[in-house]
């Protein structure tokens, strides 16, 4: 609500938005690389030292570090992140001329990467119960709403302004990071120059920000990024395995079968594969 009424969007902002789990941490780690190049050697990056959750900071997640007022204060052009749905967007962010990249995965593995991120946040809890939660995932409750739902939002608004909105999804990143980084750049209005290709600058972002080398940094291996009664996160949380395909290592057949059945047909006719 406070961010509906107080939040001002600019015309030059840019938004990375996904569902929880789709991968937010590694798009934060490449745009924040790709907008800033010219600033920033490799040898001395900061991602070498800040967890890329807190290089860009989240529209709707507000703690210490993080307010309204903080955005405000941000230059443009501001990159900022969101898990809302486009339907709950500040209405002077919806209509502006912002670009937005919006990334998707395949709701079997966000399902486990869910599963495994809540178990290891609530201290002293109980595991959750996988058939429970799955069951809850299939029937719709997210924090950010239905998953599909989410999904198709965007998938619409980038069906009807592709220039604005960038849609991917996360294993077409996995099986061809170099190819997505130079779209990303590219769509941020900083295209690589020959040179920059020469030199493989494209392929030291990718480098940069794969999961082997974030997830292996101290900073992202030891410490927590905040604590709330039995809810901490550590700042490993964010990195478990960022493999495609995972969800057979959790999940019975079965299970796969029913919530690719839902996905197909909650996506039905939209053009859209998950
Ligand atoms: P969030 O929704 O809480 O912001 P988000 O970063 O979207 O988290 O999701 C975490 C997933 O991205 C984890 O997937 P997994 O549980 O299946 O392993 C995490 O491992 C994966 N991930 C984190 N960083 C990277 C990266 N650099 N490359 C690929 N996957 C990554």
């Amino acid at each position: 609500m406070r961010l509906q009424n107080s939040f001002k969007g600019r015309p030059d902002d840019i938004i990375l938005v996904s569902n929880p789990k789709c991968g937010t941490t590694w798009l934060k780690a490449l745009a924040f690389t790709i907008i800033n190049r010219s600033r920033f050697d490799f040898d001395h990056h900061p991602l070498l030292t800040h967890h890329p959750q807190l290089v860009i900071p989240f529209m709707e997640i507000f703690n210490g570090n993080n307010d309204l007022n903080n955005l405000e204060k941000l230059p443009s052009p501001r990159i900022l992140a969101t898990h809302m749905p486009f339907s709950l967007w500040p209405e002077s962010l919806a209509r502006s001329s912002c670009r937005i990249v919006y990334l998707c995965r395949e709701p079997k593995d966000v399902f486990v990467s869910r599963w495994h991120f809540e178990n290891k946040i609530l201290v002293g809890h109980h595991k959750i119960d996988l058939e429970v939660a799955f069951n809850m995932f299939c029937e719709g409750f997210s924090p950010y709403g239905p998953f599909w739902d989410h999904t198709l939002e965007y998938w619409k608004e980038h069906n009807t302004t592709a220039d604005r909105v960038l849609f991917l999804k996360y294993e077409d990143m996995m099986s061809e990071p170099t190819k997505y980084v130079v779209s990303l750049a590219k769509f941020f209005g900083v295209p690589f120059s020959e040179k920059e290709h020469e030199d493989g600058v494209h392929e030291e972002v990718v480098r940069l920000c794969s999961f082997e080398n974030l997830s292996n940094l101290q900073i992202n291996q030891i410490g927590e990024m905040s604590r709330m009664k039995n809810l901490v996160l550590e700042r490993s949380t964010f990195f478990r395995k960022g493999k495609v395909g995972d969800w057979v290592n959790h999940m019975s057949h079965e299970m796969g079968k029913k919530l690719d059945k839902i996905t197909e047909e909650k996506l039905k006719g939209s053009g859209l594969v998950l």
